[in-house]
């Protein structure tokens, strides 16, 4: 049986172990990167692992989210990033140059190369057929000083795409159906490997759409193959020499199959607060639209904001709407200035941001009090966009444009009066190189560290009892957003630890800080999904910094049970699902660990039940756990 992209890729790249399903893999990096809200406590854990140079081809430190400098606390964090670059000889990309994901696909992405980054959205650059895939700091900064990645080989789901899009329907209402169809779970534990005719007629930065938001059906990434339309890109960004054929097996293997066709498909709407609560446009009436916001690594690229200012063109935005467009990169941005693009927006009332994540992380344009705001971004997560009464609704940036004049949500198709039917491509793109710097490794470079940079929790090593209180029990599908909150306020505290504990599960549970302070620590318990969304691994350093030593859910998302573990917290599941119902916020757990199985009993001394619970992860994962966090495990503690 032949061989799908994905595995060729493990094959080509692996140092060691088998290329078989559910096997553990050590897997060469090529690339890293890394961007600034995860990117200090990624730096932070480098200088303390002790290495004195990279082991990557590749490594870029972008400036992109915390943007919005209120007070010193992000500007120090960009200097601490800045000198970490000058001493290992990372590129630095400085705030204005765009978003991590846009400008890595623009300017580095390789095909069937690996790329890991400290961030979910990293497989974008899957568009290009790279395999490129979304991890904790911790694993980034092994990455980056040691080459490797390990990870379990995940399964491979073929999504076939025939047909062709209808004009007015776009990458982003493809994605937004296969949420509808799988949910943000369906794709944990898989690639998501697209091929089909249909996949002929989209061009690289439309794969880089449906790529970017496979973070949102929790896959462990998703790839394209690399072929013609591959090629065409790279060769109009100036790097036709990138360019490597990449296609699956005729017979490749694959472990499940999910068929699209495209002509069937009409524009899509994620309506509040799920990315998967998906519906055709059509079908719901209205509502009457707040706020627009157009941007975000998902749809900000120079095709998606050609789309809107063609439609903007000659008309105005509707008077209660505000428009915001925030460009992915700044070789965007000068093209848009260039073609006149960016006059046809602002003609037509729209609000141009920097080229930066923007309010796509809540970093401003935070809309009114149960303000109904249609993005084009990746997540609607509730109290995200930082008014915790909006209603957050996610569409392509054709439906956003249209919308945006008309005041309400409306479908663009057969409306606009203008040809949506192709991609706006220039003949080259721009290359503005202004942002970027290339240092050069210097091991006597100075590293520089404002007041608000503190060091990161360490965990002690395991024993083999742990007693404490359930200080909380959550519902399925927690986010990482619910357990350390993102905004224009919390995200300058990202490399401050205990500032940021005061935070944790506070939109869920306000007094979550004061009970696991009185509490002294305990346990968390949680549903399916348990972590979704972001790459954060502050979602488990603060936890960590509280006193949490298990989390014990129905089922957990990958990137954060590899955060959890390499914090030194066990990720448990429940063998019977009864037990999560029988658990409650009063039950007080005595856990008992066997170190030579993964088997764990919890008995509930508030009711005497007795837990079978079961450590999920590998025997390499529990030896981290073991030393009390992958710091010390590397350190040698055990
Ligand atoms: C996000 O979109 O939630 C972020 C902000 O980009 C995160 C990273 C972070 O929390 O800093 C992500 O997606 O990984
Ligand atoms: Fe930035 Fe939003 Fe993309 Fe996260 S999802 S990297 S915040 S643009």
């Amino acid at each position: 049986m032949g061989l799908s992209i994905t595995y060729k890729i493990l094959e080509k790249n692996k140092i060691d172990g088998k290329v078989i399903c559910g096997a553990d893999i050590r897997l060469k990096t090529n690339q890293t990167l890394t961007q600034d809200t995860t990117g200090t406590m990624v730096y932070l854990q480098l200088l303390e692992l002790g290495v004195r140079k990279k082991a990557v081809d590749r490594a870029v430190a972008y400036i992109d989210h915390n943007t919005l400098q209120l007070g010193y606390e992000n500007a120090d964090d960009h200097a601490f990033i800045e000198s970490v670059c000058k001493r290992f000889g990372i590129v630095y990309s400085k705030a204005g140059n765009g978003i991590c994901h846009q400008l890595h696909l623009e300017r580095f992405a390789v095909p069937g190369d690996v790329l890991i980054g400290s961030d979910s959205h990293t497989p974008t650059c899957g568009g290009a057929g790279m395999f490129a895939v979304g991890a904790g700091g911790l694993d980034v900064a092994i990455a980056l000083s040691h080459g490797y990645y390990e990870m379990k080989v995940p399964k491979v789901m073929n999504v076939v795409l025939t047909g062709m899009l209808s004009e007015g329907v776009g990458a982003k209402d493809i994605i937004l159906h296969i949420l509808k169809v799988l949910t943000v779970k369906g794709g944990v534990n898989y690639v998501l490997e697209y091929s089909g005719e249909g996949i002929r007629s989209l061009s690289v930065t439309e794969r880089a759409t449906i790529c970017n938001m496979g973070a949102e059906l929790g896959a462990t990434t998703s790839i394209f193959p690399s072929d013609d339309a591959t090629f065409d890109y790279l060769n109009r960004q100036g790097r036709s020499d990138d360019f490597n054929g990449l296609f699956a097996d005729d017979d490749a293997h694959y472990d499940e199959v999910l068929n699209v066709d495209l002509s069937e498909l009409k524009p899509q709407v994620a309506q509040p607060h799920s990315p998967d609560n998906v519906v055709d446009v059509d079908d719901i009436k209205g509502p009457k639209v707040d706020q627009v916001a157009i941007g975000s690594c998902t749809n900000a690229s120079y095709s998606d904001l050609m789309t809107v200012a063609k439609i903007l063109k000659g008309r105005m935005v509707a008077r209660e709407v505000s428009l915001t467009i925030s460009p992915g990169s700044s070789s965007v941005l000068k093209m848009l200035t260039d073609n006149g693009a960016i006059s046809d927006m602002i003609e037509a009332g729209a609000r141009i941001l920097e080229a930066s994540c923007g309010p796509c992380i809540g970093m401003g344009q935070a809309p009114k009090s149960d303000a109904v705001s249609l993005r084009t971004f990746n997540r609607n997560f509730k109290g995200r966009c930082g008014t915790s009464s909006a209603n957050v609704y996610l569409v392509s940036p054709e439906t956003a444009a249209w919308s945006s004049i008309k005041g309400y949500l409306e479908s663009p198709v057969g409306k606009t009066g203008v040809d949506l039917s192709n991609t706006v491509w220039p003949e080259y793109f721009d290359r503005v190189d202004s942002y970027f710097i290339n240092y050069d490794l210097n091991p006597n470079a100075e590293i520089v560290m404002g007041p608000n940079i503190k060091p990161f929790p360490l965990n002690t090593p395991l024993q083999s009892s742990l007693e404490g209180n359930v200080i909380l029990k959550t519902g399925d599908n927690i986010t990482t957003d619910d357990i350390v909150p993102s905004s224009a306020n919390l995200l300058p505290l990202r490399s401050n630890v205990p500032e940021l504990s005061k935070y944790c599960f506070q939109s869920i549970d306000p007094e979550f800080y004061n009970r696991s302070r009185i509490n002294k620590g305990g346990f968390i318990v949680g549903g399916e999904n348990y972590g979704q969304g972001s790459s954060r691994e502050h979602a488990a350093l603060v936890p960590l910094y509280l006193g949490i030593r298990a989390v014990i859910a129905r089922s957990f998302a990958r990137i954060h049970k590899g955060n959890l573990i390499n914090s030194g917290i066990l990720p448990l599941v429940f063998e019977s699902e009864q037990d999560y119902e029988k658990i409650s916020e009063d039950s007080h757990l005595e856990l008992k660990i066997n170190f030579g199985s993964k088997d764990i009993e919890a008995i509930d001394q508030q009711n005497g039940e007795r837990y079978n619970l079961r450590f999920d992860g590998s025997d390499r994962d529990f030896e981290i756990i073991r030393a009390g966090g992958a710091i010390l495990y590397l350190r040698g503690a055990l």
